[in-house]
């Protein structure tokens, strides 16, 4: 059982990077009229006929999905006002023209009429908190929460309020609108409480990257970054040095200030995350075979990369400054930062600036690493709360019905709505060339999501970013920090456990 599981999963992500490094479709549309005019037609036909109504489709996933009729049920999903500047809305109002928006608008309305419900969403301060109450005073106000994950994800598990998303029978998690990544990084004990999944693009948005200043690096003779990445040699080391040619102390007064000098990285720093999972390596890790959370510090290869990235993050490193994000902001503005690390979706931020920028990611330490991941902060994740309404009035909760429309809802957005967001809304506003676009998609298709986040360890967080920021013995801090991490871990492991004997009771 096992094994065939693994074999279906196999099988996912083998079709779920096809269609992620698939071309954009203007590529395709291009090669078709030539191909069909060089090839013999008998041959295209044979070799296409049997599969040519799936091939042709523009919505493969939708076409499969079960839209089955939901009775006029309400799916209420409660979520904090959307942000100004991120998009991670799962619904609006009305049609106001905004290209991403209307997408939104009109892939909910569809769903409502395809599966004969509603999909309600309330927009609140405290979701997280809404959500709990909701649970907890067994009101069933809210079917679904729809909020950060480091802030309510560990909480509400831990308050026995969270149900997973496997134990529902009208949810396949091997579906590929369910990120893949997501699952593999954060189900533990086979239970995934935290939907990451196409209906929203939090993830994507919370995506770190390294906007890069593309005057600087014409000005400095530097390598291209994106051709740096392609020919596999785009190393810490080789940040580092980029950084360090174009750094200057411009105002000659022996000191560093953000807000007059030339820096070669400024921005946020992520707890040192992002270059810790393009490395292959992360702070925390679940083990499936001694069933318990595993502290990763101590291993060899977590101590090389830990070294390379606190020989950039160090105080006292003149090339960098992170001590003030919104300076660091403006100085990318002004053209005096080469690197500015921020999230993807701050390319709205940036509109506005001087010189032309590109994406790149993280470095690696070297290519050694298979696991490449692209590291995703804190992003919104959908809650599955263990009390909901019973619109239909059949004595039980809607799950059943509300797993139906999130697969229903997640195939829509994968085939539709996410191409509007990835052309129109990521590449067509905000990147300025071809590579950065290619780049973005490169890191869409391998996420990365960090444990010690997810659980909110802040202490274990907060040992590992000083041991970077001083340089000091990482071995000694893990050694002082694994008995606190035993019981942080143990407490999570145990209410994972009573969450899962819980819904059981649900299930029989
Ligand atoms: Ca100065
Ligand atoms: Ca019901």
């Amino acid at each position: 059982m096992k094994r065939r599981l693994s074999l279906f999963l196999v099988l996912w992500f083998v079709l779920f990077e096809a269609l992620s490094c698939a071309k954009p479709r203007e590529e395709q549309e291009s090669a078709a009229p030539e191909q069909s005019v060089t090839e013999p037609q008998t041959q295209t036909v044979t070799e296409t006929e049997p599969v040519a109504e799936e091939e042709v489709s523009e919505t493969p996933n939708w076409d499969k999905v079960a839209k089955p009729d939901l009775g006029g049920v309400s799916i209420d999903i409660v979520q904090c006002p959307p942000s100004t500047t991120y998009y991670d809305a799962l619904d609006w109002d009305e049609i106001t023209g905004d290209k991403l928006g209307d997408a939104i608008y009109n892939r909910n309305r569809y769903i409502e009429q395809h599966l004969n419900m509603t999909m309600n969403v309330v927009k609140e301060n405290g979701a997280g908190n809404l959500l709990s109450q909701s649970a907890l005073s067994g009101s069933g106000d809210y079917d679904l929460g729809f909020d950060l994950i480091q802030e309510y994800g560990a909480g509400l598990l831990q308050k026995g309020l969270l149900r997973s998303f496997n134990t529902i029978k009208t949810v396949d998690l091997t579906n590929p609108w369910w990120d893949q990544s997501a699952l593999r990084d954060m189900t533990v004990e086979g239970q995934s409480f935290f939907g990451l999944m196409d209906i929203s693009f939090d993830m994507l948005e919370s995506l770190t990257v390294l906007f890069y200043n593309g005057a600087l690096i014409v000005q400095h003779q530097l390598d291209d970054p994106y051709e740096l990445f392609l020919s596999n040699e785009w190393t810490i080391d080789r940040m580092k040095s980029m950084m360090e040619s174009v750094t200057q102390d411009a105002d000659g007064d022996d000191r560093m200030d953000i807000k007059k000098d030339r820096f070669g990285l400024a921005g946020r720093e992520y707890k040192f995350q992002p270059m810790l999972f393009t490395s292959g390596v992360q702070l925390m890790s679940w083990d499936d075979e001694e069933r318990q959370f595993r502290l990763n510090m101590m291993d060899e290869r977590f101590l090389t990369v830990s070294e390379a990235i606190a020989s950039i993050y160090v105080k006292g490193n003149p090339n960098v400054d992170y001590s003030d994000y919104n300076a660091g902001r403006e100085a990318f503005a002004e053209g005096r930062v080469l690197f500015y690390s921020r999230l993807l979706g701050d390319y709205n931020n940036m509109r506005t600036n001087e010189d032309d920028y590109g994406v790149i990611c993280f470095p690696r330490i070297d290519y050694a690493a298979q696991t490449t991941r692209y590291f995703v902060q804190d992003p919104d994740a959908i809650f599955l709360p263990v009390v909901v309404s019973d619109d239909n009035g059949d004595g039980k909760g809607d799950y059943d019905e509300i797993g139906s429309f999130l697969e229903a809802i997640g195939a829509y957005s994968r085939d539709v709505t996410k191409n509007v967001y990835v052309d129109s809304a990521v590449i067509g506003k905000g990147m300025r060339d071809q590579n950065s676009a290619a780049m973005v998609r490169i890191m869409m298709g391998n996420l990365g999501y960090d444990l010690a986040q997810t659980y909110a360890l802040t202490t274990i967080q907060q040992g590992f970013t000083t041991a970077v920021t001083s340089n000091g013995n990482f071995a000694s801090t893990a050694k002082k920090m694994e008995k606190q991490f035993a019981k942080l871990t143990d407490k999570i492991v145990e209410a994972i456990g009573e969450a899962a004997e819980k819904q059981q009771a649900y299930m029989d």
